[in-house]
């Protein structure tokens, strides 16, 4: 049994951690570096220990720090969070060789969906929808360019080693296309090591809709339902919902299963994302799986009332899930997640770290802060600008989207400036209120919307 966590994170997800444990009865040891002693979730574990300096490489990067503190304190578990490495298929295969159990998949299946040209192959063979594309990896431009005519540009060139839109190239024909295909193998071997690069057919202006997916050890594979995630800025999401606007009912099912049938094929256990684009007919593809918790769990959770990172946990102590796929209801709530960043919406996002003056979160019927921010609080410029989410919710999109500009009219972080203000304009932007966004969204309302609206 898991009497003791690590939680190898920092900010809201470490503190979402810590409130999970807390109420399972589980101590918690939080690791920390220098710039976050002051940092909430040090302060709420049960126990904490500073692993390093400032920068990531010297402190959350740090396996062997990680895994001493771990055996220091004697812990049952560690959990990774996101980020950081909580998709690195070494450092869970370390956990396990310490008897330490990885919250998450086995190594395996990380390693496997981490290659991204696999993971297509393994979900394709299990009958998923993928995009038509090169067959693997594709080892020179002479290939590659037939490989191109055959499929038709617009083709968009990617990274074996990468995901989440890292070593992304598009190429529109023959002469943009060698061009762009030596500098994606360029950027992914300086990236990731590994310079290989497979292709596929551009879908122009899609939808981004992920599946949750839970899976226990005893063979039983659920999905929690979607999350429409379009709302991006360079990759970055920063608006998540649930249900997706775009999907029908009869869609949902079929990509319910598709997101089950791709788990199955990655022999997964644990909480996990299968990622979709769909095109403006409904056609849906396979992109990519997480093998990790997401930022935007929230959002599933409040229309599932599931406690996913419990979930996680239990499952790691081998319990069975509690539910069948009949029992997750749809359609009686609708969620909808704001990132709250520590960025300057009116200076092209630019950072914006430093000491946070008055803190005020909001309340009241629908919401909820997952945030590890407060007042006096000082925002390191070492790690991800993100400082909370907040999440809003109510019977239909209507009421979810009513209580989001409510909140957010009422959230106060001053001291510093946020995303707050680029989400209150968006939720009221009669494109975004009619459901319509897709993946072009964020380009097109910045394009139209003067910044002086987000001071
Ligand atoms: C694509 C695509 C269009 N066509 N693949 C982005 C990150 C990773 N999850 C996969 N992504 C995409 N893959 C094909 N074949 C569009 C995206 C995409 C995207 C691309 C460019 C700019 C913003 C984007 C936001 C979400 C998804």
């Amino acid at each position: 049994m898991i009497q003791k966590v690590l939680i190898a994170n920092r900010g809201e997800i470490a503190l979402r951690i810590v409130r999970a444990c807390r109420e399972m009865g589980i101590k918690t040891l939080a690791v920390y570096s220098e710039a976050d002693v002051q940092s909430l979730h040090v302060q709420l574990a049960d126990e904490a220990i500073c692993i390093g300096g400032n920068k990531s490489a010297d402190s959350y990067l740090r396996a062997d720090r990680i895994i001493s503190a771990a055996e220091i304190a004697d812990v049952d578990a560690i959990h990774p969070g996101y980020g950081f490495l909580s998709e690195n298929a070494k450092f869970a295969e370390q956990c396990e060789s310490c008897n330490i159990k990885f919250i998450g998949p086995k190594s395996k299946s990380i390693k496997m969906m981490g290659d991204k040209s696999v993971a297509k192959d393994t979900v394709k063979k299990a009958g998923v929808p993928t995009v038509p594309g090169s067959d693997g990896p594709v080892e020179s431009e002479s290939e590659a360019v037939k490989i191109a005519r055959k499929i038709g540009y617009p083709v968009i060139i990617k990274a074996v080693a990468g995901g989440g839109g890292r070593g992304m190239r598009i190429a529109h024909n023959d002469v943009s296309f060698a061009k762009e295909y030596h500098v994606a193998r360029g950027e992914a071997e300086k990236a990731f090591g590994n310079g290989a690069v497979y292709i596929e057919k551009y879908i122009e202006k899609p939808r981004h809709i992920e599946f949750q997916i839970l899976a226990d050890s005893h063979g039983k594979t659920l999905h929690l339902g979607e999350r429409d995630c379009s709302v991006q800025r360079r990759h970055q999401k920063l608006i998540e919902e649930s249900p997706s606007p775009f999907l029908n009912s009869d869609l949902r099912k079929k990509m319910g299963k598709a997101a089950i049938r791709a788990a199955e094929a990655a022999e997964y256990e644990n909480a996990g994302t299968i990622e979709f684009l769909v095109d403006a007919k409904g056609n849906y593809y396979f992109i990519e799986m997480n093998t990790r918790i997401q930022v935007e769990h929230p959002v599933t959770e409040e229309v599932t009332g599931i406690d996913l990172v419990k979930q996680q946990i239990m499952i790691a102590n081998g319990e069975k899930l509690a539910f069948d796929q009949g029992d997750i209801k749809f359609g009686e709530r609708h969620a909808i997640e704001c990132r709250i960043n520590a960025e300057d919406p009116a200076r092209n996002f630019s950072p914006s770290p430093g000491t946070i003056g008055l803190y005020y979160a909001p309340g009241g019927l629908g919401v909820r802060v997952d945030s590890h921010a407060y007042s006096g609080y000082t925002i390191p410029p070492y790690y991800d600008s993100m400082i909370g989410k907040l999440i809003c919710f109510g019977p239909t999109r209507k009421v979810a989207l009513e209580r989001a500009y409510r909140a957010l009219s009422e959230y106060l972080i001053r001291g510093i400036k946020t995303t707050i203000p680029l989400h209150k304009a968006i939720m009221a932007d009669p494109v975004f209120i009619e459901g319509k966004a897709t993946t072009a969204y964020m380009e097109d309302f910045l394009g139209r919307t003067a910044t002086d609206l987000f001071s």
